[in-house]
């Protein structure tokens, strides 16, 4: 048994300042849009709200890209707008936590322009600085590791004449955290900085990328490319243990907790380390299992939907069985804003079943164990945009950086093949991190009410097309409505704390390819959940154990659940 905190019990709201709501018509998100909306959050029923990067950066990757950690983006506001916004979350009897981006820094950032000056520089190690190999006279990088964009990890710097590295864009420099001098920075300016102003804790960006290992060259899986897949060996590297540790030692003067995003990390007992409570490094980790389903290793050439449910299953119990018998913690969420919407991925956006997926979903995450992460307008069941989206109106750096020659090699090798080109574009249409940063849709008004309905400029990216089918302002006048049904699962959670936030779970039917039956237990309670994944109804079949003890049904995602069948994703929690 783990100790109770806060956190645990916690259901965390995650807010894209750019896309949530834009309080000044200028056509980006804002933290006043925040501070207007605190109470609609609020009534959602959640506890914390987390915010990615709002801090100073030339926006090359959405503010994963900071210039100063202790300045705000110009557009969104500024530093007194966040002690506000702090404060009023606080006043409403919410938390707060920031988005940490400590791994690299934007290229515009004091210390890397410092860094690149020259090799005297006191600030030269600051970040990962290699020369050039050369093979047969050609210059050539260290060595042969793709990067999260695309291309080689390292980049050429005239200037000085070496390779920097660069996990992410050329304009995300990685910081060494080799360097202890390094490392106080980054606590001081990155972490205190804002801990003084009373933030709550931290979603801590890429966590396990801070050390690097021995930089060898990786494995080719990929013949076709010079540039392969290093994820293995830059995640997870020999001095993380220690690197967190000392990290921990700051957050714990104040009391701020973390979770931390651990991409990359198949190894159980390496995730474990990580949120155990008496290691002392995370409170909890982001596994990847379940929204890398079906994605293989190049996630732009892979079919929709092409996982069965047991994989689904099966990806979700890694998450759950990190608590079963340890003193670890977990975290339970389908989405964030770099997912795809999951309505259209794990259930259907088809008109007739966009309802029904919302509510389902809603009720297996409530069922399943560990910190509840809502991203904006899942609480909406908002869906993919679709396949009409010219490839223009995608923002994101990872859809063009990669999708785009991924594409146009499409093109190029099928030699313009219509089927071959649609499959390329269904994929990122499947895929495709833009899905999440859409704007948010808040009523039928302008801008479906993003921004003010006097607004002279459009909004940064466009919104969907029909805001009619799926918007916050009708949401909260209809019961039948995804939102409504949030709300009320919130409430079960809370009731049922023990068994649904802390229960251990087991799945019953492993191998069932079209409904997930699980159970939870905690000290001689027992509830089970059975969610129907198909588009049409299905006899209902409890597990005997359940069906005999006679199972009370607590809540049903459809209005007029039958008593033998299963409506089309459907789904239940029996008490037994
Ligand atoms: O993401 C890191 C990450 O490993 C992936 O989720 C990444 O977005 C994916 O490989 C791209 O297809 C974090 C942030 O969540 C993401 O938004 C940033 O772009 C990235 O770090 C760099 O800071
Ligand atoms: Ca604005």
């Amino acid at each position: 048994v783990t100790e109770r905190k806060w956190w645990k019990d916690g259901v965390i709201y995650q807010i894209y300042p750019a896309s949530f709501k834009d309080s000044n018509g200028d056509g980006i998100g804002d933290l006043n849009g925040i501070l207007e909306e605190l109470d609609y959050i609020k009534a959602i029923g959640v506890d914390t709200i987390w915010i990615c990067p709002m801090y100073d950066s030339p926006q090359v990757d959405m503010g994963y890209d900071v210039r100063d950690y202790e300045k705000v983006y110009a557009p969104y506001g500024t530093v007194q707008d966040m002690e506000r916004l702090i404060a009023e979350t606080h006043n409403r009897g919410m938390r707060i936590i920031l988005d940490l981006v400590v791994n690299h820094t934007s290229d515009q950032h004091v210390w890397f322009q410092e860094s690149r000056s020259s090799k005297d520089s006191p600030k030269r190690d600051w970040y990962i600085w290699r020369p050039a190999r050369y093979v047969d006279g050609e210059r050539k990088p260290p060595n042969n590791w793709l990067g999260n964009f695309g291309g080689s990890v390292w980049q050429w710097d005239a200037g000085t004449e070496e390779y920097y590295l660069h996990l992410f864009c050329p304009e995300q420099p990685d910081l060494n955290w080799e360097n202890a001098e390094t490392r106080a920075a980054i606590y001081k300016s990155g972490m205190e900085f804002w801990l003084e102003r009373g933030v709550d804790g931290f979603r801590v960006d890429t966590v396990n990328m801070y050390s690097k290992g021995d930089m060898v060259d990786a494995p080719i899986t990929d013949p076709s490319s010079e540039w392969q897949f290093a994820g293995l060996q830059y995640c997870n590297g020999p001095r993380m243990d220690e690197y967190l540790n000392e990290m921990n030692r700051v957050l714990e003067k104040y009391d701020a907790m973390t979770v931390g995003e651990c991409p990359n990390t198949p190894d159980m007992s390496r995730v474990i380390k990580y949120v155990s409570a008496k290691e002392k490094q995370l409170n909890m980790v982001f596994q990847f299992d379940v929204v890398d389903i079906g994605q293989g290793p190049y996630k732009f050439q892979t079919t929709p939907k092409n996982y069965k449910l047991p994989e689904f299953k099966a990806a979700i119990r890694r998450t759950q069985d990190l608590i079963r018998g340890t003193d670890a913690w977990t975290t339970v969420f389908l989405e964030n804003h770099d997912q795809s919407r999951s309505v259209t991925r794990f259930t259907s956006d088809a008109p007739e079943h966009r309802v029904a997926g919302g509510r389902m979903l809603s009720l297996m995450m409530c069922a399943l164990s560990g910190t509840l992460f809502i991203y904006q307008g899942q609480e909406l069941g908002m869906t993919n945009f679709g396949l009409d989206w010219d490839m223009s109106e995608y923002k994101d750096v990872d859809s063009s950086n990669y999708a785009s020659p991924h594409y146009k090699m499409v093109a190029q090798r099928s030699n313009n093949d219509p089927e071959a080109l649609k499959a390329a574009k269904a994929s990122l249409q499947h895929l495709a991190r833009d899905h999440a940063r859409v704007p948010l849709s808040w009523s039928t008004g302008p801008y479906n009410g993003f921004s003010p309905a006097d607004s002279k400029v459009a909004p940064w990216m466009r919104v969907l097309d029909d805001a009619s089918v799926c918007n916050a302002e009708q949401q909260q006048s209809d019961d039948t409505s995804v939102l409504a049904f949030w709300k009320h699962m919130l409430q079960v959670r809370r009731e049922y704390n023990d068994l649904l936030v802390h229960g251990q779970f087991d799945d019953l039917d492993a191998g069932n390819e079209k409904v997930f039956v699980f159970s939870k237990t905690w000290q001689g309670k027992k509830a089970v959940a059975v969610c129907n994944f198909t588009d049409g109804p299905l006899a209902l079949q409890l597990p005997a154990e359940v069906a005999m003890e006679k199972a009370r049904l607590l809540v049903s995602s459809v209005e007029g659940a039958k008593e033998k069948e299963l409506a089309a994703f459907e789904g239940r929690i029996y008490l037994v």
